[in-house]
C-alpha cells in the first residue's frame, strides 16, 4: 500500500466479552463450540470517533495456542501499553505501524490482529474509507461457502448439507477427522452428486499407514482440497502427502504469515491457502499472504473463526481481492447466531455483499450489545 493510512490518538481501548450462543453446535476433530465467546477490541479516539476489533480466539486453545482470556491478558498487559508509548512518541498511531510495533511481543497474532483491526476501523471511519476499498477488494459480492461440522449421524449430516443448499450456498465444507471421512464424504457425493465440495482435518491426521490409506480414498471424490490434514508445523509431511494424493493439499494452520505461505509454497506443502486474518496477525499481513500466493499462482479462499458480524465484514471485504477465487467460510449471519451482534448478514444467491460504509461498515447494535456482553474493561492510558 503505498498511501500510509491516517493517524489517529487513541483516548481508550475497552476490552469487551460477549457471549453469542451458536444455532447449532460446532464439532470439528479438535472440539465442539455452542456458543461464540468473543474478546471485541474498542478503540475510542480523541475528538470522538471509535473503532472496532475482533479477536478470534475461542474459549480453549485448540485450533491454536491462543485463547480469549490469554488474548485479553496479553492485550492489556503487552500490547495496549506498546500502543500508547508509541502515540505519545509520534503524536498518534496509524494502522499499518501497529504490526511492527507489536513484532517484538512473540506470538499471540489473533490478539495483534484484534488490536490492528480497531486501529484500522477507527482511521477508516474517520477517512470515510471502506475496510475493501483499503484492502483493494475488486468485487462488490463475494461467493460463500458453509463449514459443516462433524454430524451426530450420515443422516443428520445428509440433511444439514440439505438445509445449507438450500439456502443457496455456493460450497460445501466438511469437517473430518479419523474413522469420520471416507464414509460421510461418500454420503455426501452420493446424494447431492457433482456439488462444489471439500473438506477440512484441523491436523488429526498422520502419515502412518491407516491415515494415509483412508486420505488416498477421499481422491476418487473429486474433492476441491483437503484441507489441514496434517500437524501445523509439518510442512514435510504435508508436502509428502501431496506427492501420495490427487486432491489437491490447502493449509490454514500451517500459515502464520506471508513469509511462511513463502516456505509452505516452495517445498510443495500446498496449492491452495486459507488466509485468515488472526491466524497471522491481521488484515494487513493477510494482504500480504493474499500477494504471495498470488504471486505464485497459489488460489486462496478465506476462512472464518465463528466472527460475529464485525469480523464477519472485515472478512467479506478481504474475500472481495482479486486472488480469493475460491468460495470462502464467509458464512450468512443466520447459519451462526439467531441474532446477531450487527446487522445480520443475508445470504442473496450464494453471496454476501461487501460492505461499503466507512470502516467495516456495520457497527455493534446497541441494544445486542447489551445483550451479549459478559463483562467490560477499559485499558487505561497512563
Ligand atoms: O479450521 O477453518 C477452521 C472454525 C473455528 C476454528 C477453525 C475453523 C473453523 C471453521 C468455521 O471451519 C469457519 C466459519 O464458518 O467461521
Ligand atoms: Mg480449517
Amino acid at each position: 500500500m503505498t498511501v500510509p493510512d491516517t493517524a489517529v490518538t487513541i483516548d481508550a481501548i475497552e476490552l469487551r466479552r460477549v457471549r453469542i450462543p451458536l444455532v447449532t453446535p460446532f464439532r470439528t476433530s479438535f472440539g465442539t463450540d455452542d456458543v461464540r465467546d468473543a474478546l471485541l477490541v474498542r478503540v475510542m479516539l480523541a475528538g470522538g470517533g471509535e473503532g472496532w476489533g475482533e479477536c478470534g480466539a475461542d474459549i480453549e486453545p485448540l485450533y491454536s495456542s491462543e485463547y480469549v482470556d490469554g488474548s485479553a491478558e496479553v492485550i492489556r498487559r503487552y500490547l495496549v501499553p506498546r500502543l500508547y508509548a508509541h502515540q505519545t512518541a509520534a503524536s498518534g498511531i496509524s494502522a499499518d505501524a501497529v504490526a511492527p510495533l507489536l513484532a517484538r511481543v512473540q506470538g499471540h497474532p489473533m490478539a495483534k490482529g484484534a488490536v490492528e483491526m480497531a486501529v484500522l476501523d477507527a482511521a477508516l471511519r474517520r477517512d470515510g474509507t471502506s475496510f475493501g476499498a483499503r484492502l483493494g477488494a475488486v468485487r462488490d459480492r463475494v461467493d460463500c461457502g458453509v463449514s459443516v461440522g462433524i454430524q451426530p449421524s450420515i443422516d443428520a449430516l445428509l440433511d444439514t448439507v440439505a438445509g445449507y443448499l438450500a439456502d443457496g450456498y455456493r460450497r460445501i465444507k466438511l469437517k473430518i477427522e479419523p474413522g469420520h471421512d471416507v464414509e460421510p464424504v461418500s454420503a455426501v457425493r452420493e446424494r447431492f452428486g457433482d456439488i462444489a465440495l471439500q473438506v477440512d482435518a484441523n491436523a488429526a491426521y498422520t502419515l502412518g499407514a491407516g491415515h494415509l490409506a483412508a486420505l488416498q480414498a477421499l481422491d476418487r471424490f473429486a474433492l476441491l482440497l483437503l484441507e489441514q490434514p496434517l500437524a501445523p508445523d509439518d510442512l514435510a509431511g504435508h508436502a509428502e502427502l501431496a506427492r501420495r494424493i490427487s486432491t489437491p493439499v490447502c493449509l490454514d494452520e500451517s500459515i502464520t504469515s506471508a513469509r511462511a505461505a513463502e516456505l509452505a509454497i516452495a517445498l510443495g506443502a500446498c496449492t491452495i491457502v486459507n488466509v485468515k486474518a488472526g491466524r497471522v496477525g491481521g488484515y494487513l499481513e493477510a494482504v500480504r499472504v493474499h500477494d504471495v500466493c498470488a504471486a505464485h499462482g497459489v488460489p486462496v479462499w478465506c476462512g472464518g473463526m465463528l466472527e460475529t458480524g464485525l469480523g464477519r465484514a472485515a472478512n467479506v471485504a478481504l474475500a472481495a481481492l482479486p486472488n480469493f477465487t475460491l468460495p470462502g467460510d464467509t458464512s450468512a449471519s443466520a447459519r451462526y447466531f439467531a441474532e446477531d451482534l450487527t446487522e445480520p448478514f443475508v445470504l442473496d444467491n450464494g453471496q454476501l455483499a461487501v460492505p461499503t460504509g466507512p470502516g467495516l461498515g456495520v457497527s455493534p447494535r446497541t441494544d445486542a450489545l447489551r445483550a451479549f456482553t459478559t463483562s467490560v474493561e477499559l485499558v487505561p492510558r497512563d
